[in-house]
């Protein structure tokens, strides 16, 4: 062989190493761990963001549901050290890392209105800017926040106003705010990760606790509560991130795929979720006919609307200017998105 054949052909096999590695080095393997199961909304949510990827790039997506790498504050930690390239916690859990995510556990605040709602959360600029930086401040690229349903209190006991509250423990997510909002209802809030609700209601450790309809359901949580009340008080949110040093150090091109997937995968959520609060509950009636479902009417919510202003009030004097800013901000946007 002539030295220029040699070369020609050596030259050409380290090209083609060369491609391939790269090739290796872009079908990367990510992982991506959620507070729910996989046929939960989150679930529901995470298999189309995984759908999407995969369909638009060489990367795969490993799913990790609720209980399969821990609790909330679990996979939170693995996500901010790298271990997971995404994670969806919900922002009652994200409270003591991120004082402002709060704000939504203001009472009245956010709407019941599935529709409005699905306006407000993609085009928000306190959650697509100003909840952008914060969340990076703590390692994390905020890809998107989108509703799971109105909030509903399941207790022992009928609720038909705060009086019917007194005395009862009642569990909420891990989040200052959320306890202050119990106790301005009247009730002895119980801060408890998710994995202790059902066995604390079944003890009657604590005696109430309040989520989403279809959750209700799909947790059993029915079994353990016989009462279901609806005070409009608030709206489920929850929240998917990236690690932000992988995310920082993807190609534009990963970025835009892993943004198209958030974006689409949002709007197959909020459209799956219309009507599903209200099939969950039909489920429930059948599984449990004496359950009782109470909507509470004006006279009956004012005693939650009057705790309302001194729930606000605790927001502010705990996040101060920057809470304050984000609270009038996310006032504006759930204007600006009205019908
Ligand atoms: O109440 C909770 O802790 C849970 N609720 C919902 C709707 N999703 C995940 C979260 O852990």
């Amino acid at each position: 062989m002539k030295p220029s054949t040699r070369n020609l052909l050596s030259t050409t096999a380290a090209a083609a190493i060369l491609v391939s590695t790269a090739m290796a080095a872009q079908a990367d393997k990510w992982k991506y761990a959620f507070e729910e199961s996989l046929t939960e909304v989150q679930g529901v949510y995470a298999q189309k963001f995984k759908e999407e990827i995969e369909k638009n790039s060489d990367h795969t997506v490993q799913l990790f549901p609720y209980g399969t790498l821990g609790e909330s504050a679990d996979i939170m930690e693995q996500a901010q050290a790298g271990i997971l390239q995404f994670v969806d916690q919900s922002p009652g859990f994200t409270g003591a890392l991120i004082p402002e995510a709060q704000v939504f556990f203001v009472p009245y605040l956010l709407p019941t209105d599935q529709a409005h709602l699905g306006r407000f959360y993609k085009q928000s600029k306190a959650i697509n800017q100003d909840f952008t930086k914060l969340y990076a401040q703590q390692g994390l690229e905020l890809l998107v926040m989108f509703p799971e349903g109105e909030v509903a209190m399941t207790t022992k006991s009928p609720v038909t106003g705060c009086e019917d509250l007194n005395e009862v423990k009642f569990r909420v997510m891990t989040n200052p705010l959320l306890v202050e909002s119990y106790k301005a209802f009247g009730a002895t809030p119980t801060p408890l990760p998710w994995g202790e609700v059902y066995g604390g209601l079944q003890t009657n450790i604590i005696q109430g606790q309040e989520n989403p309809t279809f959750f209700l359901y799909s947790t059993k949580i029915y079994e353990v509560t016989d009462h279901i009340t609806y005070a409009g008080h608030n709206n489920f949110t929850t929240a998917v991130m990236a690690n932000k040093d992988f995310f920082d150090g993807l190609s534009a091109e990963d970025q835009k795929v892993i943004n198209d997937a958030s974006a689409a995968a949002y709007d197959y959520i909020v459209e799956y979720q219309q009507g599903l609060a209200e099939t969950e509950l039909k489920k429930i009636m059948e599984a449990k006919p004496e359950m009782t479902v109470t909507v509470l009417n004006e006279e009956q919510r004012s005693c939650f609307k009057e705790a309302a202003a001194e729930v606000e009030a605790k927001f502010i004097e705990m996040t101060g200017d920057s809470g304050k800013a984000i609270l009038e901000q996310l006032k504006a946007d759930l204007e600006a998105t009205r019908d």
